[in-house]
């Protein structure tokens, strides 16, 4: 697969994606990244890529011309038949596992990156396929939601992965949350590990995992276990949580311990 980054902070996704799974898969050949200067696509001697706002108002909106020629420039020099153009912004559709998944799919993937107030509308009407959101919060450039989307889509490609990940691409990822994780000492300042975990019992502990996993979702992600396709197993766990969990008591995201009245 084909990836490449429009941008014109160049350190700043080169230097994001030169460490971790995705310099891993670069290196593997499994898929090759670009990152591309909105500054080499200008023809004015100040490589512009800005202007003031039609109708006035504050701040500077990018000029559509280079967004245009720099994927000119990307399509001529190898086309590819699956492709997206993927622009990021807060108006866009918001990201998800679903939408990594369809991404991983194509042989192509260009993400343009805003700056300023943002991108002259023609380039979201003509020239991007879609527009993508990572979410209800502020940015300040669209760099940062173009290094979550590169990160999880080349974790799902053929390979990224070691064999500890080659299970996560099936269709049951990303439905529940995932239990909690310890390691050595198996007791640091007074807090111990669940007992379940050192037991060498091996039904017991993945059976305490899937509850856990549950159990979490429940507490932190109701929207997600209501989605979620449980089997019967799961089932009787979830009876087994909501047994347990109506003597009261803080919940998983509260900190702060119970108070006990005498
Ligand atoms: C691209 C410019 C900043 C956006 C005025 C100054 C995505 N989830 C997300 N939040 N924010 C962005 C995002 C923000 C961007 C640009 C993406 C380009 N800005 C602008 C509009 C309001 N500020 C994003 N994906």
């Amino acid at each position: 697969m084909w990836i490449d980054v429009v941008t014109i902070f160049l350190r700043m996704v080169e230097g994001s994606l030169a460490d971790g799974i995705v310099q891993r898969a670069r290196d593997r050949g499994v898929v090759e990244l670009r990152v591309h200067d909105l500054r080499d696509h200008t023809e004015d001697r100040h490589r512009t890529v800005d202007d003031a706002p039609f109708g006035g108002g504050p701040g500077m909106v990018m000029k559509p011309e280079p967004f245009f020629r720099v994927v000119e420039a990307i399509r001529a020099d190898a086309p590819a038949a699956r492709e997206a153009v993927v622009l990021l912004t807060p108006r866009g559709r918001r990201f998800d596992q679903e939408a990594a998944r369809r991404l991983a799919g194509l042989d192509r993937l260009v993400l343009l990156c805003g700056r300023y107030e943002g991108i002259d509308e023609r380039v979201a009407d003509a020239l991007a396929t879609e527009e993508v959101s990572l979410g209800d919060f502020v940015l300040t450039g669209g760099e940062v939601a173009a290094l979550a989307v590169v990160e999880a889509t080349v974790r799902l490609l053929p390979g990224a992965l070691g064999d500890s990940g080659s299970a996560e691409a099936d269709s049951f990822e990303g439905q529940l949350l995932d239990w909690p994780h310890y390691t050595r000492p198996a007791t640091w300042r007074g807090r111990s590990v669940p007992e379940v975990l050192v037991s060498g019992d091996h039904g017991r502990i993945r059976r305490w995992r899937r509850r856990e996993a549950l159990r979490a979702t429940r507490e932190r992600r109701p929207d997600l276990l209501a989605a979620a396709r449980l089997s019967a197993e799961d089932e009787a766990l979830v009876r087994e949580i909501e047994d347990g969990s109506r003597a009261g008591g803080p919940g998983a995201l509260d900190k702060t311990p119970a108070v006990i009245h005498k």
